[in-house]
């Protein structure tokens, strides 16, 4: 196929120049703004070791000064801080998890939110030991949701998700003393520990981040994952768009963002009921439109195909365009720069979650209870909208790329095992992907996730990693942000093989799919933990060595440290492309790259040249082929 019809990242470029460009008339200021008025950034900061945890500081290390006021030397400092990320990430993750799971709870038959995935509930009470037999459906959708809330809080016992990884993984959890209790202590922990006065070992803050982080990816992240299939649909492959050309000048465009899909998925349905199409229709409008940004988009593209305006640092341009009726937030990763800069346009900013309250936003806060109507009040709201657009600001988008989404483990099951229904057969294995893995067909697979930082080229980093490993054979699978990187490069496309080597081509073409598996949001990276386990138990290996690596070449947020740690945790090597905020520390650097590699196999491999952290990663599966023998 004709490779130009590939979005780069300069074209990804010009569009922005030209977005803000076209605003700047009306004083519109975005992060490259900012940026310019941050830097230089403060180095000690940058580097970890400014602690102001308690007020004799803020104290700051440097050769003259190598202690703080208390006697905590660099490592000490960058250990604590770092472990404070972790927390700060976790809480993020498992306090939507909890959202979530009393979503469920508020489940009813006739409810405004319903089970939509009664197996995959089953599947789960199953699991968890609590009986189904001749109780309605929604009894247990309420016993499985409360099962799941304890998991927060329950004074005894590690994290039940724990039983699904390999016997090698959950020993070794056990050994090291990292296997996660209840899910708000480990959080709770890590705040202890990093109080003044308390842990000042940055091995012993190392190893309660690798706990911290398990809690997340194998508690908080898997119960989003787990209780949104139940409630919203396990995701199965569907056809969509990304990049803003989405946004439509004849409709009236709402944008969803944020991570939590309750508030979102009562908007998507309330756009579809036709009194509201209608009202939309006699403002002139020819439609509702809904698109997304960050996970929130990722969510409610992988269950509806409803369409991606975007990524993380793509959340301003989408106001830039003058043709955003509205924007509705629920949690994480919210710009507050949307306040002013929506106050520049006519479009309305709406702040749904008392965990994210924002200046120059209306608030609405949602309740299961009175869901639907909101959705729908909402969607009115932004229909009357519709005729207070300035047509001296319109700037209209056209860039945007086919995608395929979907590909929940489920999902992958059914194509790798030419499954139609929707039923999962226990017999289902990744077999037939190990066989292509073992012959070299495919070398291996890499899990590309996280997010934008204007430390690096936005999107750069995500779409050149991503080429090179299908040019090499690997296969890619990607969540949040560097998944909508690669639909806006129309790398989810099926026409994306032909970005592969020989092996990688024929595979895709043979069993139907895009060489770039777009798996979800950010909590979906728990469904890249049990894909990576499945594989090992499929293989008869340990998860260390698989070749299969992890990657998060623009990373910015908490989360993504949690992450980090989770999937190191789990066996897998992390390369990142974004320094942690640790160099201050030479033990705290080689704890993490080196240090847990001797515990659980796998360790960060950090570079900020996406081309030497390409290579590496290449070469790092390359390495764990030949351990193989294959
Ligand atoms: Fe946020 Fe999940 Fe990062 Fe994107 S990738 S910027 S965390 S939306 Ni998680
Ligand atoms: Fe300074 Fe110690 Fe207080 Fe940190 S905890 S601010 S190093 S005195």
């Amino acid at each position: 196929m004709d490779l130009n019809n590939f979005t780069t990242v300069e074209q990804m470029e010009a569009e922005t120049a030209r977005l803000r460009e076209c605003a700047a008339c009306s004083g519109a200021e975005t992060w490259e703004d900012r940026k310019k008025a941050q830097t230089p950034s403060c180095k000690f900061g940058e580097d970890g070791v400014c602690c102001r945890i308690c007020s004799m500081g803020p104290c700051r290390i440097t050769p003259k000064a190598p202690r703080g006021i208390c006697g905590a030397d660099a490592n000490a400092i960058a250990g604590r801080n770092y472990l404070r990320m972790i927390a700060g990430g976790t809480a993020a993750h498992s306090d939507h998890g909890r959202e979530i799971c009393h979503t469920l709870h508020s489940t009813k038959k006739d409810g405004h939110y319903q089970v939509k995935d009664e197996a995959k509930l089953l599947r789960l009470a199953k699991e968890w030991d609590i009986p189904t037999e001749g109780k309605d459906i929604y009894d247990i959708a309420h016993e499985v949701a409360l099962a799941g809330m304890m998991e927060y809080g329950k004074p005894f016992g590690t994290q039940r998700f724990l039983n699904r990884a390999t016997d090698e993984r959950q020993k070794l959890w056990n050994d090291l003393g990292i296997a996660p209790r209840a899910i708000d202590r480990e959080i709770a922990t890590a705040m202890h520990m990093t109080h003044m006065g308390n842990t000042a070992d940055a091995e012993a803050l190392v190893m309660q981040g690798l706990r911290t982080g398990m809690a997340d990816g194998w508690g908080g992240s898997m119960m989003g994952t787990e209780m949104t299939d139940i409630l919203f649909g396990t995701p199965m492959p569907k056809d969509t768009e990304g990049d803003l050309g989405v946004l439509e000048k004849d409709m009236v465009n709402i944008i969803v963002h944020g991570h939590d899909p309750a508030m979102s998925e009562m908007i998507v349905v309330a756009a579809e009921d036709k009194d509201l199409l209608d009202y939309a229709r006699s403002k002139g409008a020819k439609g509702i439109n809904i698109a997304g940004l960050c996970c929130t988009a990722n969510e409610v593209t992988m269950r509806h195909g409803v369409r991606m305006a975007g990524n993380f640092l793509q959340q301003e341009n989408a106001l830039l365009t003058g043709i955003v009726e509205m924007i509705t937030v629920d949690v994480q990763c919210i710009f507050p720069s949307l306040g002013p800069l929506s106050e520049c346009f006519h479009t309305k900013f709406i702040t749904t979650s008392p965990i994210a309250r924002i200046p120059g936003s209306t608030y609405v806060e949602f309740h299961p209870e009175t869901a639907r109507e909101q959705g729908r009040d909402l969607v009115r709201q932004a229909i009357d909208n519709f005729d207070k657009r300035d047509p001296a600001k319109i700037c209209v988008p056209t860039r945007k790329q086919p995608a395929r989404v979907g590909y929940s483990c489920e999902a992958i099951l059914k194509e790798l095992n030419g499954v139609t229904n929707s039923h999962v057969d226990e017999r289902d294995t990744y077999k037939p992907l190990i066989d292509c893995i073992k012959a070299g067909v495919i070398r291996g697979a890499v899990a590309i996730v996280g997010c934008n930082n204007p430390k690096v080229r936005p999107d750069h980093s995500h779409i050149e990693i991503m080429k090179k490993l299908l040019a090499n054979d690997i296969i890619v699978i990607t969540t949040g942000c560097a998944a909508q990187a690669a639909a806006k490069a129309g790398l989810l496309r099926k026409e994306a093989k032909d970005l592969c080597g020989a092996g990688m081509k024929r595979v895709c073409e043979l069993v139907g799919i895009p060489p770039i598996l777009h798996m979800g949001s950010c909590v979906d990276i728990s469904r890249m933990m049990l894909l990576a386990t499945d594989i090992a138990k499929d293989w008869g290996i340990d998860i260390p060595q698989v070749p299969v690596v992890g990657c998060a070449p623009e990373w910015m947020s908490e989360k993504a440290v949690a992450i980090a740690n989770y999937v190191v945790s789990t066996g897998i090597d992390t390369y990142l492309g974004i320094e942690p905020q640790v160099k201050g520390s030479v033990q705290m650097m080689e704890l993490i790259t080196e240090g847990t590699r001797k515990l659980t196999g796998a360790g960060y491999i950090i570079n900020t040249n996406p081309d030497t952290l390409v290579q590496a990663m290449i070469d790092g599966i390359e390495a764990k082929r030949a351990a193989l023998g294959i």
